[in-house]
């Protein structure tokens, strides 16, 4: 065998394992996909997520204080994105939920569903009993 033979060969294999490496990464976490998702910003309060897959997003400012509400499927529900508010998070209905009220201060809840849900928190004190893993950042 040539060495541009081999050198290629080689290339080709690293190129193969970095693709695969890619792969395993974008597909965890599971369940969600990128495919179907709808992207909602929140302008009212109390805010209803739809029976599709979501990603919701609480009111625009700092102490709006914002009631959250998923629906079926999987959600992913932010209310981590402003701060010196009271924030209630309900993943409501099935399907695997990301709740998320690690906003920097622990006034906020996260209520889990029927669904698995995931909980991101402040403090364990925001996750309600009913969130099945919960993460506290
Ligand atoms: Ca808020
Ligand atoms: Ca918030
Ligand atoms: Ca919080």
């Amino acid at each position: 065998m040539g060495k541009v033979t081999q050198v290629l060969i080689m290339v080709a294999v690293l190129l193969a394992v970095a693709a695969v490496a890619v792969g395993a990464q974008s597909a965890s976490p599971p369940a969600v996909g990128a495919s179907g998702t709808v992207s909602k910003q929140c302008y009212s309060d109390p805010c209803h997520g739809s029976a599709k897959n979501e990603t919701i997003y609480e009111r625009i400012g700092d102490r709006k204080s914002d009631n959250i509400r998923g629906n079926g499927r999987n959600d992913r529900l932010h209310a981590n994105t402003y701060s010196k508010d009271t924030d209630q998070v309900y993943a409501h209905g099935g399907g695997t939920n990301y709740l998320y009220v690690n906003d920097g201060d622990t006034l906020d809840g996260a209520i889990g569903g029927r669904g698995y849900d995931y909980c991101y928190v402040d403090a364990t004190v925001e996750a309600a009993d009913t969130c099945d893993r919960v993460r506290v950042r």
